[in-house]
């Protein structure tokens, strides 16, 4: 079971690749000799099923010993445990898988993805979704005493509701200052906003540039979020597209430079749209100036999948890669169901991310209660990796809150945000050298 687990995400990349670049004119030109294709890429495929499953059970048993060792290390106090360390790295090393071989069976649309990107994006095919080496390993910087002190800090909080409760109240009396927001309350805006809630505040929103929108105006509903520094916001928080904004959405999306979207609601709860369908589901649209083209979409496990576009601004001809992190299984109002997946999602987008300097564009329904929530695990996190000595996780909210309204919408929310950095602690702190 756990070795069909391992397969599908690679049939899954097999299969599209195959529905989007066959030439559909060699079907009729020359039937048997398509038929002998087929059945020589049907026994190269069987064949790298075969390898990658015959890979998982090794490296599963050996994973199996590795855990033997790991918890003997804890129980077992006359271990050495600078030996245990070291042989727990080697065979860390050992099992970690390789990189995607390239050969005739590689899957045509990871190479074209590959082609695209200009950071290194592991394909998924070649990582197991059922080992836990698939997931992104923790890397920081962060202090191991601000790590244990921040731990015990949170696992109080999180014992002690009554103080969770007290904080929680606090924060919903914060009020921000300034916090008009008469440009998004104008007439000619109104049906550009999702919800009556969440408005851009006037000192705290994006502008597009006039000229080359569509409607001439420079509104959309998203706030840009600064962390350390004041003039280059390290977010966009923003409400999932409507039809009438889609064409502004792409605006935002060449005009702020990004390369990373950070969605986080499924595009529909219960009968209800929580978004537009922004992006084409084969092929290329066009939005305004903007053409997109899907080039690839990876099922990375049940809770996400990732998506890249091409990205062509039709006026200058520029062009750029970008980068869709798809989280499916957050509700509006709610929590994902654990931490764990929602973690490794920010690791994987933020090794995607890493050294570039313009935003990350965050949005759910609204873009405040998921999208905040995310941008609050993240922003204290990123902090903890720097080594910050100092974390408080409810001013990170409230300053948050001065740019955008409702950025985190319910006590379960930021309840949430404290398990998934207490955990993430925990997590670093395991994995450093005692
Ligand atoms: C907005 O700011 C004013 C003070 O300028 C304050 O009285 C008001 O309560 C604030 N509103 C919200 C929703 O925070
Ligand atoms: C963009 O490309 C088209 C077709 O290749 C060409 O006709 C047009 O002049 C180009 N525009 C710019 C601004 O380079
Ligand atoms: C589509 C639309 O009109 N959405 C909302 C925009 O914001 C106003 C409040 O300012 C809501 O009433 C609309 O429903």
């Amino acid at each position: 079971m756990l070795c069909q687990e391992l397969t599908y995400p690679s049939l899954l990349v097999l299969q599209k690749s195959k529905l989007k670049f066959l030439p559909r004119q060699a079907e009729q030109e020359d039937s048997t000799k398509f038929i002998a294709l087929t059945l020589v890429s049907l026994a190269c495929i069987l064949g790298v099923l075969l390898a990658s499953g015959l890979i998982y059970c090794l490296r599963h048993s050996s994973q199996h010993r590795l855990k033997e060792k790991l918890s003997g290390l804890g129980r077992d106090p006359g271990t050495d445990a600078t030996a245990a360390y070291q042989e727990l790295c080697r065979q860390r090393m050992a099992t970690r898988p390789p990189d995607r071989p390239e050969g005739p069976h590689t899957s045509r649309i990871s190479s074209v993805s590959s082609q695209f990107s200009d950071g290194p994006m592991p394909s998924p095919s070649a990582r197991s979704s059922a080992s836990s080496w698939s997931e992104e390993p923790v890397q920081s910087n962060m202090d191991i005493s601000t790590g244990h002190m921040i731990l015990s800090y949170m696992e109080d909080h999180l014992k002690n509701k009554n103080r969770l409760e007290k904080e929680w109240e606090a924060l919903c009396a914060y009020q921000a200052e300034p916090n008009s927001s008469l440009v998004a309350q104008k007439e000619e805006n109104v049906p550009k906003n999702r919800s009556l809630a969440v408005l851009t505040y006037d000192h705290s929103r994006v502008l597009l540039k006039a000229e080359n929108s569509h409607s001439h105006s420079d509104y959309i509903n998203a706030s840009p979020i600064m962390d350390h520094d004041p003039r280059n916001p390290a977010y966009i928080a923003t409400q999932g597209p409507l039809p009438a904004t889609v064409a502004d959405f792409w605006q935002m999306v060449w005009e702020s430079g990004c390369v990373v979207i950070v969605m986080l609601t499924p595009l529909t709860e219960n009968g209800v749209r929580q978004c537009y369908h922004y992006w084409p589901d084969e092929g290329s649209n066009l939005y305004h100036i903007y053409e997109v083209n899907l080039v690839s979409e990876h099922i990375w496990c049940e809770d996400f999948l990732v998506r890249s576009f091409y990205l062509k601004n039709l006026q200058t001809n520029e062009t750029r890669t970008v980068t869709q992190f798809h989280f499916l299984s957050w509700y509006d109002r709610g929590v994902p169901s654990s931490s764990r997946s929602l973690l490794d999602f920010r690791r994987k987008v933020n090794k995607c991310y890493r050294g570039r300097s313009c935003p990350i564009i965050v949005h759910c329904s609204d873009g405040a209660g998921r999208s905040g929530t995310y941008v609050l695990i993240d922003m204290v996190l990123n902090k903890m990796a720097k080594g910050a000595k100092e974390i408080d996780i409810a001013a990170t909210l409230e300053h948050l809150r001065d740019q955008r309204p409702g950025m985190v919408q319910t006590k379960e929310q930021f309840e949430f945000a404290l398990t998934a950095v207490a955990e993430e602690v925990n997590a670093i702190l395991k994995a450093l050298p005692q």
